[in-house]
């Protein structure tokens, strides 16, 4: 850690504020060269922390930037994590309303939902798979804070990995009934696809976006409770969307997620 407990509150404070307010800042890493992935970890220990204090409740995890499409289109090769509250869901087709939001993309990614704790490091596929309780198809609506969408690894974890809202839907299924390797997926915008992909494109298999969340976990003392929901990140790169956009994602076997943007 190269930043004081100090300026990691303020940073934390400022990017909540940002998000709050959709409003963007500059990269953290801007005014602080030498901030660490340890300090931007720290942020998001902070945002937490703030989040808690005002009454949200933590659900889950994300991993982000854990396909190559994602990686090439943030310029970013090592995949972060993120927490998820409450606060960030919103219902299948529903509205999001985007003047709450500064320019949203949208992501197709697979989810899982834990009836068993998990802990690394050393886990494997098979007792993520044992340890779950379904999977289900979600789209995740991210949301930098940092200007044009363009940041680096240590200022996107801080704006913890640009997590701004999220909807399932579909068919919860048990993950042993299902290749989770080759689930295809289709994004739709007002009816035309956008990206087409298959779940492998996420570390070869979605459940080791899982493994490489509990190895972080474990390196901060920490780990997933029972009931987790986790993100396992996009398939495809993400889509950019506006005000009445409507969005539907097709998950093969697990139904599709809709809902539009208002
Ligand atoms: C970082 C978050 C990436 C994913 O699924 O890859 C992410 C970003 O691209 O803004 O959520
Ligand atoms: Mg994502």
């Amino acid at each position: 850690m190269n930043l004081s407990p100090q300026i990691i509150g303020e940073l934390a404070d400022r990017v909540l504020h940002a998000q709050d307010h959709a409003h963007t800042i500059t990269k953290l890493t801007d005014e602080h060269p030498s901030m660490t992935i340890e300090d931007s970890y720290a942020v998001q220990d902070e945002l937490r922390r703030r989040w808690i204090a005002r009454g949200d409740r933590v659900i889950g995890m994300k991993a982000g930037l854990t396909s190559k499409a994602k990686m090439q289109q943030m310029g970013v090769h090592v995949p972060s994590f993120g927490i998820l509250t409450n606060a960030m869901a919103r219902p299948e087709n529903g509205a999001i309303q985007i003047r709450e939001l500064v320019h949203p993309r949208v992501e197709a990614e697979i989810a899982f939902v834990l009836k068993k704790p998990l802990s690394g490091p050393g886990c494997s596929i098979e007792q993520v798979l044992d340890a779950t309780d379904f999977v289900i198809p979600a789209v995740e609506v991210i949301d930098s804070r940092y200007e044009k969408f363009k940041f680096d690894l240590i200022s996107v974890i801080a704006d913890n990995g640009s997590s701004s809202r999220y909807v399932t839907g579909g068919r919860p299924r048990d993950p042993r009934e299902l290749d989770l390797r080759t689930i295809g997926v289709v994004i739709e915008k007002n009816g035309e696809i956008q990206a087409v992909g298959a779940s492998a494109a996420v570390l070869n298999h979605p459940a080791n976006a899982i493994l490489m969340l509990l190895e972080h976990l474990h390196a901060r003392g920490e780990s997933l409770p029972a009931g987790s929901f986790v993100m396992t990140g996009g398939i495809t790169e993400a889509i950019p969307v506006a005000a009445g956009d409507s969005i539907v994602a097709r998950f093969q076997d697990m139904g599709s997620v809709s809902f539009r943007f208002a």
